[in-house]
């Protein structure tokens, strides 16, 4: 496994795909500082300056897609969930893969899939963790934020936390690429903060609001929507 330390970049993901091409399967890039951080949607991730964690997995899992490559976000919330659970803290999934602590969110995950044309490249998993932030810092996010010095009390060492995810995120790599969701989804459903209870999801140009009733095996959210199941690929619980 090759690691690529910058000290500033501006996305991790973006450094990710455009070096792609020359860089092999499993390398991890990580900064220090990141300056135009890529949320989903043309949403920003924002550096809240101290020691915080960015970091992206480049993977050539195969010559082509596959849609469990789709799952990589939700496999690599629940490897976050269990790292924080042994901070003392009871982390929550927000569907499909935000990572809160108290409702409040402490980490986002963006895949991004290289394509050449049709031919798949392979994929950009990347990863900001809150490690170390002031409660002013983070009150300048416009929806409630939390960071793991905050909610355990101390400071985190940055280092010692990126090695045991990058470690936890290898361990079982193979094992969920052969077995996709149903590999996490026990796991999964014992982080779901939104199961059961009547939510609001936005699709692309719609919203819909519904009880979340259960997962699919292919980690799909399962809506009951006044009596009509819908079953959502992609979308964001608003
Ligand atoms: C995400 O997008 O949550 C995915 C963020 C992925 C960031 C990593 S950092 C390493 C790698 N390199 C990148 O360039 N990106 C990845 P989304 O679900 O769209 O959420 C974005 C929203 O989260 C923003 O609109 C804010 O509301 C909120 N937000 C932004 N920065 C935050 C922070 N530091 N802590 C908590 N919430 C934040």
């Amino acid at each position: 496994m090759k690691e690529i330390f910058l000290d500033e970049v501006d996305s991790t993901n973006l450094y990710g795909k455009n070096f792609l091409n020359d860089l092999p399967d499993k390398t991890v890039i990580f900064a220090k500082r990141q300056t135009s951080g890529r949320g989903r949607l043309a949403r920003s991730w924002v550096d809240l300056g101290g020691e915080n964690l960015f970091l992206s997995f480049i993977l050539k899992p195969a010559d082509v897609f596959n849609e469990k490559f789709s799952n990589l976000t939700q496999y690599l919330s629940v490897i976050l969930c269990e790292i924080l659970e042994s901070y003392g803290l009871d982390p929550q999934i927000k569907w499909p893969n935000d990572v809160l602590i108290n409702g409040k969110k402490i980490a986002g995950i963006l895949c991004e899939t290289v394509m050449q044309g049709a031919v798949f490249n392979g994929l950009v998993l990347g990863i900001g963790v809150n490690l170390n932030s002031s409660l002013s810092d983070l009150e300048t996010i416009d929806k409630p934020a939390t960071s793991l010095n905050v909610e355990v009390g101390r400071q985190i060492n940055l280092d010692i936390f990126k090695e045991r995810l990058i470690s936890a995120f290898f361990k079982d790599y193979d094992t969920f690429l052969d077995k996709g969701f149903e590999f996490i989804k026990s796991k999964y459903i014992s982080h779901a903060s939104f199961l059961d209870k009547e939510i609001c999801v936005q699709t692309i140009n719609k919203k819909n609001k519904g009880i979340a009733k259960a997962l699919t095996e292919h980690g799909e959210l399962i809506l009951d929507s006044k009596g009509k199941i819908l079953v959502l690929t992609i979308g964001e619980i608003l």
